[in-house]
């Protein structure tokens, strides 16, 4: 009997080991339409809202539509991606810049989204990277990376937001702290800092020093204040060193305060950027003690609390946005991470540890009534971030709740060691939650926002105006403009390049002006040069100008990479590069357009003509 009773328990433990699968899996024909029923969209059938998925190492944002949980397309903003022509020449500006600020790759974490009145407005979502201390900006007109930003004196960006209600600045928090004083040789206490960032001009406007890893960034929806999570106050450097102190912080930095401050001079100028540090500017940051290594700190919709999710507590601590003063710390469960809200006054945390939803009233818990727990569902597995569609904003919709998952262990087909990450999307309409949908993304979904199609449809640009220097059909030209420069000026349309090939010597340096002279939407051209590390692409009207080098001796076949047409295909042309000391003459490609011209340095039996 002991030895049955034993066995039991011990399925037990394993089924509570392997996760909760079996608990979670259950009824998805409970209420009135099936879980399935809620995510199908039927084909010609559009999504109500746009979800944006950090990519994590990825170094890019995936866009997917909710309810339908399919995937319409990768932005790539820290690494290059030939699949859209990003960043992969040396003639691409993005390239250039990403060179520049730390390298072709980068981690990103938190996507925002610029607000007015409160609310998104569609025109740009900003995301951070991690590794290179950078931050990144969209244009949703063109779902385009426009802007890379690398952040002086920070390391490690990390959390960010949008200071509400307009998007003053872009808060981006300094994770790894570096020597106060700039120096290794003789290294002064370590610290990190907010900066605040133009989200215009994408410019850092001032920092402020904070002693301690900088780490979750919401902030008050009047703009008063930024709000970061703040551990390791002990300033360590080690982690048993990090672990000494009772509690870490939430840091509320007075915006309007620090601009005074900035104003009156009273920062040091590092690298061209004022820095603020409190211990010499009293007044501009308030340190409000937490349970040990907080993270997630997130504004309710009516801009009142702000709260903590403990982490290492199995609390969340909530703060009165006008006094700065903590008014509740409800226990929710093991691991808390993040919260976000609906439209009724009830929040959502994650918890890493228990992999659980918990649904919370906020009233409730800060009036100490015992009924604050409202339901729990189980995650699979681990859960981080969640958000709930316009959580993050004034008027959250209350209808989904997106959970994004750090291990999906049995979820899906094993694809090699590493298992596929995944989120799960959850109907919180109801007073209980249900899970509707898991899906998997490439590595790695960190966090996610999401905004309502039908704001961003609309200003979502498909056919671009051509710019002055643009080609028009018929003035194509290729003409040699140095001695060893040649300009190709090209235009694309169904089904061919014009000029469909040209002649170049080697050593010549080879300047494509292209364009796109299509004029309806979804007629996008590419022009991939083979053996040239080349490939863009161009929307109608779009005009791009990349340079290359010539290259060795051979025949070249450019070509359509982007699917157009039935003669797709057929869509290419040849750039033949004549050997250096050739004596072939480079005949015309039009009778007035030529490549002549004198070619110095080149034997007189060459090609020069
Ligand atoms: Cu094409």
């Amino acid at each position: 009997m002991k030895t049955k009773k034993l066995a039991l328990f011990a399925a037990g433990l394993a089924a509570a080991a392997i996760g909760l699968r079996m608990v979670g899996c259950g009824s998805a024909r409970s209420g009135r339409t099936t879980a399935a029923e809620k995510v199908y969209v039927a084909p010609g059938e559009l999504d109500k809202y746009y979800a944006f998925l950090s990519g994590g190492q990825s170094g890019s944002v995936f866009v997917v539509g909710i309810p339908s949980c399919r995937i319409l397309r990768e932005i790539p903003i820290f690494e290059p991606r030939a699949a859209y022509g990003y960043a992969v020449h040396d003639g691409d500006p993005r390239r250039a810049e990403l060179a520049a600020t730390g390298g072709l790759w980068g981690d990103t974490h938190h996507p925002v989204l610029s607000e007015k009145n409160g609310v998104y407005d569609g025109r740009y979502l900003w995301i951070n990277d991690l590794s290179n201390g950078r931050l990144g900006r969209v244009r949703l007109d063109t779902f385009e990376t426009d802007r890379i930003l690398k952040i002086p004196n920070l390391q490690g960006a990390h959390g960010i937001a949008a200071v509400s209600p307009d998007t003053k600045y872009i808060v981006v928090n300094g994770e790894f702290e570096q020597p106060t004083d700039g120096l290794v040789t003789n290294p002064a206490p370590y610290t990190s800092v907010v900066a605040f960032v133009d989200p215009e001009k994408m410019e850092v406007k001032f920092e402020v020093r904070v002693a301690g890893n900088i780490d979750i960034a919401d902030t008050s929806k009047d703009g008063r204040y930024a709000f970061s999570t703040v551990y390791n106050l002990e300033q360590g450097k080690e982690q048993n060193s990090m672990m000494v102190f009772d509690r870490d912080a939430v840091a509320a930095i007075d915006i309007p305060a620090a601009e005074k401050a900035v104003a009156e001079g009273r920062g040091e100028i590092r690298n061209g950027i004022p820095i603020l540090d409190p211990a010499e500017v009293p007044g501009i940051m308030t340190l409000i003690p937490v349970p040990k290594n907080p993270h997630g700190v997130n504004v309710t919709p009516d801009g009142k609390y702000v709260m903590a999710s403990g982490k290492l507590s199995p609390t969340v601590t909530i703060i009165d946005t006008k006094t700065l003063k903590i008014v509740a710390e409800p226990e929710v469960g093991l691991g808390p991470l993040h919260t976000t809200f609906d439209d009724r006054g009830n929040a959502f945390t994650s918890l890493f540890l228990d992999s659980q939803v918990v649904k919370w009233n906020v009233q409730k818990a800060v009036k100490g009534a015992p009924d604050y727990i409202v339901d729990r569902i189980n995650i699979h597995y681990n859960i981080g971030h969640l958000q709930a569609v316009g959580g993050e904003t004034m008027h959250p919709y209350g209808d989904y709740l997106l959970a994004l998952n750090k291990l999906s262990k049995d979820q899906y087909l094993p694809v090699g060691p590493d298992m596929p990450e995944a989120q799960e999307l959850i109907d919180i309409s109801g007073e209980k939650m249900r899970m509707l949908a898991s899906f998997p993304t490439p590595p790695e979904p960190h966090d996610a926002v999401f905004i309502e199609a039908k704001i961003l449809a609309p200003k979502v640009k498909q056919v671009f105006t051509p710019g002055p220097e643009a080609i028009a059909a018929g003035q194509e030209s290729v003409v040699r403009t140095g001695p060893h420069e040649v300009t190709v000026k090209m235009t694309m349309t169904r089904s061919a390049y014009t000029p469909d090939h040209f002649e170049v010597r080697e050593g010549d340096r080879v300047t494509f002006q292209l364009t796109n002279v299509e004029t309806i939407r979804d007629m996008i051209h590419g022009f991939a040069l083979p053996d040239h590390d080349l490939n863009v692409a161009l929307p109608p009207g779009y005009t791009k100008t990349i340079t290359v080098d010539a290259g060795k001796p051979g025949v070249y076949w450019y070509y359509c990479t982007n699917f157009c047409s039935a003669l797709h295909l057929e869509m290419r042309g040849r750039m033949l590069v004549q050997p250096r000391d050739s004596n072939v003459a480079i005949p015309d490609w039009k009778a007035a357009q030529n490549v002549k011209g004198p070619v110095q340095g080149v034997p007189s039996t060459g090609a020069a003509r």
